[in-house]
């Protein structure tokens, strides 16, 4: 998602009517959520916004978005380790369709390379990991009404009002200029857009008619998605044809400086390419980053990797672009693979282990292979039941034991 503000807000601080359920509460909510329409419509007006675009945009909208609030107040009960983080994002099936997909969109990736000088794989890598290739735009769980989203959180959430006023406004200029119908207008709760999930206010920076239709159209044009995309990495100083950065290995019993050296510099202390090959650009500087302990993978991360954090402003993610489209481009790595505590399953059978959690009544999610929040209370349940320690970590044992059960 584009905006590493949206990642860092967490939960509290609502209007305790809006939580509150129940029938005259609920109805009071709906009043004070009509009023704030009424009054913010002054405000898109001043801001250049006009009336009937206004009007069209919040046609039969007159309640918050309950959903957008539970997600809004949502918080993960723990950080995802490394491998759960790059598992759920850098694995069999997001490479595999990469390269299904790099085939399939070779013109226009010719072109988008030739005109913005982003390499296909790490737009290719931002598309599944935005929006798993755009199919997270087919679920109604997950993309909903723009012009409702904005207007719940600027309603409801206080910490989070001044960003969704900024980014309806810009919302609203969207619809106006006809880039996209307002019944088209879907995003993230938290206004994420598109194949390409950007925020409304981004949208604006970067935007792209690749396919020269006439209108921006990042939600239902691939061409006009990626574009967008590139156009953001290359506005932010993207550096054509160099690498985002290199696996190290790290030489024991030393510690090693923070900031930026040259790649020269880091060899002369024994900092090396994990492949054993030389750096091809010896006098780039890099940042040693290491993110799981000295035990996990490590990394000399260049320039390109500041501009991928200008997308999501974590280093996680931008390694996990990095690695992604390193392995759809058909290179391996990391070749230090991520210390889980158990043996992790394939991407075929973490859906097997869900499927048969769902069968068993211990899982209702998607069967995607993906481990998240709900497969993970499945997996602990199960292993109460089955009197194995409750760690919820999708390991083999527990798909044997789902298969014998
Ligand atoms: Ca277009």
């Amino acid at each position: 998602m584009l905006s590493a503000r949206i990642a860092r807000f967490t939960a509290g601080m609502f209007l305790a009517v809006t939580i509150a359920v129940g029938g005259s509460t609920s109805a009071l909510a709906d009043a004070g959520f009509q009023q704030w329409i009424a009054e913010f419509r002054s405000v898109a007006i001043q801001n250049g916004v006009s009336g009937a675009v206004y009007d069209r945009a919040f046609r039969g909208i007159t309640a918050p978005d309950p959903e957008v609030l539970e997600k809004a107040r949502f918080q993960p009960e723990f950080r995802a380790s490394a491998w759960q983080y790059f598992d759920n994002r850098v694995n069999e099936r997001s490479v595999a369709t990469g390269r299904q997909l790099a085939q399939r969109w070779k013109p226009w990736l010719d072109r988008i390379e030739q005109q913005f000088g982003v390499e296909r794989h790490i737009l290719l890598a931002i598309w599944s990991i935005e929006s798993n290739y755009g199919e997270v735009l087919n679920n109604e769980r997950v993309m909903r009404s723009l012009p409702r989203s904005l207007a719940t959180l600027g309603y409801a959430d206080q910490r989070r009002a001044k960003f969704a006023r900024n980014q309806l406004i810009a919302a609203l200029k969207i619809l106006q200029n006809g880039d996209i119908p307002e019944n088209q207008l879907t995003s993230s709760w938290a206004g994420a857009m598109g194949h390409t999930q950007f925020i409304p206010t981004s949208y604006q920076a970067y935007a792209v008619d690749m396919d020269g239709d006439g209108r921006r159209d990042i939600w239902n044009s691939v061409p006009d998605a990626l574009a967008t995309a590139a156009n953001l990495l290359r506005k932010n100083g993207w550096r054509t044809g160099e690498t985002w950065g290199y696996e190290v290995v790290l030489p024991s019993g030393r510690k090693f400086p923070g900031g930026t050296m040259s790649l020269n510099r880091w060899a002369s202390i024994g900092v090396t390419r994990a492949n054993g090959k030389s750096y091809p650009r010896p006098s780039d500087s890099a940042e040693l980053k290491v993110l799981q302990g000295r035990d996990g993978p490590a990394f000399l991360v260049t320039k390109n990797f500041t501009v991928l954090k200008r997308y999501n402003n974590a280093d996680k993610y931008a390694l996990a672009v990095g690695l992604l489209a390193d392995q759809i481009a058909g290179y391996s790595g990391p070749m230090r693979d991520w210390g889980r505590p158990f043996e992790p399953l394939s991407y075929d059978e973490t859906e097997e282990l869900q499927r048969r959690l769902d069968a068993l009544g211990y899982y209702s999610g998607p069967i995607d292979g993906k481990i998240g929040e709900g497969s993970r209370s499945a997996i602990k349940a199960f292993q109460a039941r089955i009197g194995l320690s409750q760690d919820g970590h999708p390991s083999k044992e527990v798909l044997r034991k789902l298969r014998g059960n």
